[in-house]
């Protein structure tokens, strides 16, 4: 019988090996006491502790106990009542074998060689932005700002995770509005940006949204993964969209962050199941908090060879600027998406420049010199540091 691992950090005052077996049984098919027809079940389907030492705790489900293409039911299992049981006083779901179950998700329609191919863009990072303010421009705005990141040669333009379909900046205008001024540019310059129209919303509505979106030519779509639901993604693999899918990871902290929680690698495999083609995975430098294991992790789990996917995307971002662009890269590598919000738009000479800044920070990590002497024969740069201080 095939088996699904999981790996848990636990704290407890119960000895470890008791507290595995608790939340094997909670987990499977036991409760607080025994039940008459247990020992029936338990047999097919109950959950075997495989190893209780120090903190971390692994435990076997058997296949047949998933619903195998049903990601709720299965996070249900993996990741559902334990964290609530009163004799633990940390839990993290740190790993988990998917594979007996890949075979039943579609994984992504698009990867990493694929979105190359698109661009042209080889043997370097993609640069990317998240339009800012991130929300309160109207449409008409919202494409000047993009037009202005496209003309500095950028590869990815992104909605922020509150922007949907607000009325101040309703989905239809605003998609068609960028889309058309991102199309010319494309037609003067050669140089496609994607588009990654924030299609977020409730399971009634997502895939209607998302396939609209790409009726109104829409290159890319996001979802706030967590937010909307993991199946939400996996609805739009289903249908093929055609384009490919951006992941925000919005509230990810309320569940990797605290001692009760779900890792990020685990979030890694799962969007990749589900068919996301970009995962914001952290930054080794940058404003939010991170757990560089983790983003090590994340980063594997989305970009080595798995059940037959195509590799994908790690993205990089939150308090990016040029500054922040080698502590990520020597981590990061070049198959990684650097994505700069306010490390663009406030560049002290516009966004143009701030994208400009950005590609010059990974051409000088490239060229192995530091930003400094690359700034004095590019003023962009020379901008940049001028603004947010001297190279780190
Ligand atoms: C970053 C931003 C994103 C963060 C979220 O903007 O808007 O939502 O990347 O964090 P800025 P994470 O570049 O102005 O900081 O990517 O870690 O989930
Ligand atoms: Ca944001």
């Amino acid at each position: 019988m095939a088996m699904v691992r999981t790996t848990y950090y636990v704290e407890s005052d119960m000895p470890v090996e008791k507290a595995a077996k608790e939340i094997a049984a909670e987990q499977s098919t036991g409760t607080w006491t025994t039940v008459p027809a247990e020992r029936e079940v338990h047999e097919n389907l109950g959950a075997r502790v495989v190893s209780a030492e120090g903190n971390t705790v692994v435990i076997d489900f058997p296949e047949e106990i998933f619903e195998a293409d049903n990601v709720p039911q299965i996070l249900s299992v993996v990741a559902g009542n334990l964290f609530g049981l009163g004799a633990l006083k940390a839990c993290k779901l740190m790993d988990v074998d998917f594979d007996p179950l890949a075979k039943y998700y579609p994984g992504p329609e698009f990867g990493i060689d694929d979105v190359r191919k698109m661009l042209g863009a080889y043997d370097r990072p993609l640069v990317g932005t998240i339009i800012k303010p991130k929300v309160g421009l109207s449409p008409a705005r919202t494409a000047e700002v993009a037009g202005e990141a496209a003309r500095g040669g950028l590869d990815l333009i992104k909605d922020d995770e509150t922007l949907t379909d607000q009325a101040f900046c309703p989905l239809e205008t605003r998609l068609t509005t960028v889309m058309d001024r991102l199309n010319k540019i494309h037609d003067q310059t050669g140089k496609l940006t994607f588009y990654a129209v924030n299609v977020t919303c409730g399971a009634d509505q997502i895939v209607e949204r998302a396939e609209l979106a790409v009726d109104l030519g829409a290159n890319m779509v996001m979802v706030d993964i967590l937010t909307a639901g993991f199946s939400a993604v996996q609805a739009l693999a289903d249908v093929k969209l055609g384009v490919p899918i951006h992941i925000h990871r919005t509230m990810h902290g309320a569940l990797t962050r605290g001692p009760f929680g779900i890792s990020m690698p685990v979030i890694a495999k799962l969007t990749r199941m589900c068919g996301g083609t970009n995962l914001h995975t952290g930054t080794y430098a940058g404003k939010m908090d991170r757990n560089v294991c983790e983003i090590d992790e994340a980063r594997d789990a989305l970009r080595r060879p798995w059940a037959g996917y195509r590799r994908v995307w790690p993205v990089a971002s939150g308090g990016l600027y040029p500054q922040k662009v080698r502590a990520n890269l020597d981590c990061y590598g070049t198959d990684v998406i650097l994505q700069a919000g306010g490390g663009i738009h406030g560049h002290p000479d516009g966004t143009t420049a701030g994208v400009k800044a950005m590609f010059q920070a990974v051409e000088a990590w490239k060229a192995h010199q530091t930003l400094e002497e690359y700034a004095k024969t590019h003023k962009e740069l020379a901008g940049a540091l001028k603004r947010w201080g001297p190279s780190q």
